[in-house]
């Protein structure tokens, strides 16, 4: 079992979110976040582990397969494309995500890769929005985090 971890700790949005994955299998996420406004926001992977320019230094959307941006059950997509998270009224948030495109290991391993949300829902590229397709128009980067092993 390999198992990685984010903490994120952006104005007033703290939490942690972690990752395991079972030889190849799918990997698990599962969060838990406070501090956000209530609804949908976008939830990706993005390409740069970098945050010394806060979130805008992570880059796009991990996409190591050169597709467009969609929905996690999409076959043309980002593989960072994690879709949103839905925060409740009280502004807290727990999810689990599985999913088949963010493997810890080998070479697309997202291990070094910054997690982004975002202030706004993520259209999943249906929205008909000029950046529908590329980042599903979600907005500001709220809060973000490097996603580093764990032992
Ligand atoms: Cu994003
Ligand atoms: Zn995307």
């Amino acid at each position: 079992m390999v198992k990685a971890v984010v903490a994120i700790n952006n104005e007033g949005i703290k939490g942690t979110i972690n990752f395991t994955q079972e030889g190849d299998g799918p990997t698990t996420v599962t969060g838990n976040l406070s501090g956000i406004k209530p609804g949908l926001h976008g939830f990706h992977v993005h390409a740069l582990g970098d945050t010394t320019n806060g979130c805008m230094s992570t880059g796009p959307h991990f996409n190591p397969a050169s597709k467009e941006h969609g929905a996690p059950e999409d076959e043309n997509r980002h593989a960072g494309d994690l879709g949103n998270i839905n925060v409740g009224d009280d502004g807290t948030v727990s999810f689990t995500i599985i999913d088949k495109q963010i493997p810890l290991t080998g070479p697309h391993s997202i291990v070094g890769r910054a997690v982004v949300i975002h202030a706004d829902p993520d259209d999943l590229g249906k929205g008909g929005h000029e950046l529908s397709k590329s980042t599903g128009n979600a907005g500001g980067r709220i809060a973000c985090g490097v996603i580093g092993l764990q032992a």
